[in-house]
């Protein structure tokens, strides 16, 4: 998949990649599909961001085997990714819900481990990365969001080095005690190190994801950033919240107030509600709540006398056994609750497994006098702050898990713990018999928490520490072109791969001294990094004596090939000269520096099977003078060859060029690719060699024969560090490939 097969019109600046559009689809009768807006935090924070940018959300429509085209409303193009129903079942309820779901939410229920959802998670993330690559414009911002996608950042990085990726984790973070049960934990690890950031809810998860990737990749850390093969990632807690305002006007309608007096009145007019609203799943605790409440019942508790409780839990994930089991539970517990102290016309609580409008949620939260959000672990819970958003009147109590998210911001709650019952009783009786005054003070502190901290907060935090990343940490993508990126992309999954490199003017910026020239750090930390993957190998490929290379190379020579003298040596080469070349060079030395003595500025390089005539600090008429004095002298001599480089003219007594050295060098190495990078006229003979799956990357103006050209050796050391990254993403998927294929 290439970046470039749509038109930059039909890319976005902005493209948010979630396991789910945020529309339901629908097939009519007659075959065509409609998609209603399924009304969500995220959406409603990202949608104006994202109508402003042309963005594009990626997901998949909710039902396998629909294959949709993608969909503009409102400037925000929707992007299918289909899925199959055996992808549905291993990626999305296998292993997102049964392995990762459970094991995040502190193995509160068995995960299960199957490699086969493996693979499947790894394929669907590839597809997701892919669409992403496909429909995000040059260097955009893609925000990829949840545990269903952790692999997407370092897959669409290694399709798109230039765009910018952040990663947002809605649920929790788990400890390494938990993570490390995860046959396929460093994969993840990686695969997340793909973003430029990482956020997660709170900042215990950020520092669990750093301790794992110094444990399990030796990741260095430091404060919020991460080290990690050349690249800094940031990591964050960000407090996820809702549309506050929104909610709180909702509440406030005269709809939801007469609503609100009416289910009161359906219910019986009972002294106290007391409200559970959950996705019906494991983690929320719903059964807690449920124990509570019978036990003060038993007791004949008079706190819970004339109460009811309204417990709304929408379907969720019905197919997964652990779920049809927990349903089940759930159930029989409201039955025999029910069937023990309600009365005819009057049960105790008031059950419903559905899905409810949103105005009607809006009514429940308005009538609720207690709240009950008592989850065994939760990433935030948005419920918590829906219920107090929408509490326009200043009334109600909230009773909240200490193991939810929203526990650390909404200390005024009335904190439970939802494994000890009996604290949880003891919690329900208070919210019960709280005193008005006490009840309307805490519930003005949890206001001006939710109503100042609200989704679009969340988001504009989220992208401008993003934006901050691109600035501080990768300043230099953005000088490659997309072509560029895209062609290193293109050959950094060869099998074998051979990186050339020239030295002045590539490696090192020119010059006026040719002894002072030293090559740029970060293109020798790109090359050392890359001559330590497997099947990839590095060669420095210069003009200078072979001699000169350690040192003017900064001593550290490592795994590097280094090949002198326009090819001329090389390690483990035999004698260079015979007897004749010997002599030859003798008496071309002589002549030449006869020729320059009398200029000032010319200076002469002697080297094994030559010498260079250096004119950079040369006048331009000396310049001349001394060109033409060697084309109409030594030039012509026989046996003698010319390399016409940028104001330096090379004279060898052997017929060896780089081109030949490069092609020499691939056939030994057995190189399926080669990458060479030079600047300098005597390189075109390198660029001539290249074969079709290789490239020659030009570095300068001047004409070429290679098929890709960066500015200057700052851009080569871009350019060596994307290859790097790039194939070192390449080399730890192919090995992650194979293993997978042992299995
Ligand atoms: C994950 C994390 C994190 C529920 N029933 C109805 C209904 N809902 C809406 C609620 C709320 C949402 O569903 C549930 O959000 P939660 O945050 O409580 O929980 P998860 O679904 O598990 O969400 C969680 C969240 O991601 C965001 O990052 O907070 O920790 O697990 O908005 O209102 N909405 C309607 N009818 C219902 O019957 N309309």
């Amino acid at each position: 998949m290439t970046p470039t097969t749509r038109t930059a019109s039909e890319q976005s600046e902005l493209v948010v990649v979630a396991n789910r559009l945020p529309f339901d689809f629908e097939v009519l009768p007659d075959g065509s599909t409609t998609a209603h807006q399924s009304p969500g935090g995220l959406v409603t924070a990202l949608e104006p961001i994202l109508s402003r940018q042309h963005g594009a959300w990626i997901g998949w429509g909710g039902k396998p085997d629909l294959d949709l085209d993608p969909v503009t409303t409102d400037g925000l193009s929707l992007e299918p990714v289909p899925l199959s129903a055996d992808e549905v079942n291993r990626y999305y309820e296998g292993f997102s819900n049964a392995t990762l779901w459970p094991l995040y939410h502190d193995a509160v229920a068995e995960s299960e481990f199957h490699r086969e959802w493996w693979d499947t998670y790894q394929q669907v993330n590839r597809r997701f990365a892919e669409k992403a690559a496909e429909v995000a414009a040059p260097h955009a911002t893609v925000w990829v969001h949840d545990y269903q996608l952790q692999l997407v950042p370092q897959m669409l990085r290694q399709l798109r080095p230039d765009v910018r990726i952040g990663f947002f984790l809605h649920i929790p973070f788990p400890p390494s005690e938990l993570f490390n049960r995860l046959p396929w934990r460093r994969q993840i690890i990686t695969g997340l190190l793909g973003a430029d950031l990482i956020g997660f809810q709170l900042a215990g998860g950020a520092r669990n994801f750093a301790r794992l990737a110094r444990q399990l990749l030796g990741a260095e850390h430091k404060g919020s950033k991460i080290h990690f093969e050349g690249r800094s990632v940031r990591i964050g807690a960000f407090p996820i919240s809702i549309d506050s305002a929104g909610l709180s006007a909702l509440a406030a309608t005269p709809q939801v107030h007469a609503e609100a007096a009416e289910l009161r009145e359906g219910l019986g007019n009972p002294r106290k509600i007391i409200l559970g609203v959950d996705r019906l799943d494991y983690t929320k605790g719903i059964n807690v709540r449920l124990n509570a409440f019978a036990e003060l019942l038993a007791e004949g508790d008079p706190s819970v006398e004339g109460a009811v409780m309204v417990q709304i839990a929408t379907p969720s994930r019905e197919r997964l056994d652990s779920y049809i089991r927990m349903r089940e539970e759930i159930e029989r517990q409201v039955g025999a609750i029910n069937g023990n102290y309600g009365r005819i016309g009057s049960p105790a609580i008031h059950y419903l497994h559905q899905s409810l409008p949103r105005e009607q949620l809006s009514a429940f939260y308005s009538a609720a006098d207690v709240m009950t959000v008592t989850p065994l672990r939760d990433g935030m819970n948005l419920v918590a702050k829906e219920y107090i958003a929408s509490r326009v009147d200043g009334g109600g109590a909230l009773l909240l898990s200490e193991f939810t998210g929203a526990a650390k911001e909404l200390k005024a709650a009335l904190m439970v713990n939802p494994y000890d019952t009996d604290g949880v009783k003891e919690g329900l009786r208070q919210a019960l018999n709280m005193p008005l005054v006490e009840a309307r003070r805490r519930m003005r502190i949890l206001r001006r928490q939710v109503l100042t901290h609200d989704v679009d907060r969340w988001a504009e935090q989220f992208l401008s520490v993003l934006d901050e990343t691109r600035e501080s940490l990768s300043p230099r993508i953005s000088h490659l072109s997309n072509e560029v990126v895209a062609s290193l992309t293109e050959i950094s999954s060869t099998s074998r791969l051979l990186v050339g490199v020239d030295f002045d003017g590539t490696l090192a910026p020119m010059v006026d001294d040719p002894s002072a020239a030293r090559p740029l750090e970060a293109s020798m930390e790109a090359l050392h990094t890359l001559a330590a993957l497997p099947g990839t190998e590095v060669a420095v490929i210069s003009g200078r004596a072979m001699a000169d290379l350690p040192t003017l190379l900064g001593g550290e020579v490592g795994k590097l090939h280094l090949i002198g003298s326009h090819g001329g040596e090389s390690a483990g080469k035999p004698e260079l000269l015979d007897q004749a070349a010997k002599t030859r060079l003798a008496e071309l030395t002589r002549t030449l520096q006869q020729i320059v003595s009398e200029y000032t500025g010319v200076n002469l390089e002697i080297k094994p099977a030559g010498v260079a005539v250096h004119l950079r600090q040369a006048g331009r008429q000396d310049a001349v003078h001394v060109t033409d004095a060697i084309e109409n002298g030594p030039a012509a001599w026989r046996g003698v060859h010319v390399l016409r480089g940028k104001m330096v003219i090379e004279l060898t007594v052997i017929s060896t060029n780089k081109g030949q050295a490069l092609d020499a060098l691939k056939r030994e190495l057995h190189a399926s690719g080669v990458v060479f990078i030079g600047d300098d006229i005597t390189d075109e003979n390198a660029f001539a060699v290249l074969g079709e799956s290789d490239l020659g990357i030009k570095v300068g103006l001047g004409e070429t024969a290679a098929t890709q050209r960066v500015a200057d050796p700052g851009a080569v050391s871009e350019a060596l560090g994307h290859l790097a990254t790039l194939r070192r993403n390449a080399v730890v998927l192919s090995a992650g490939v194979a293993a997978g294929h042992e299995d």
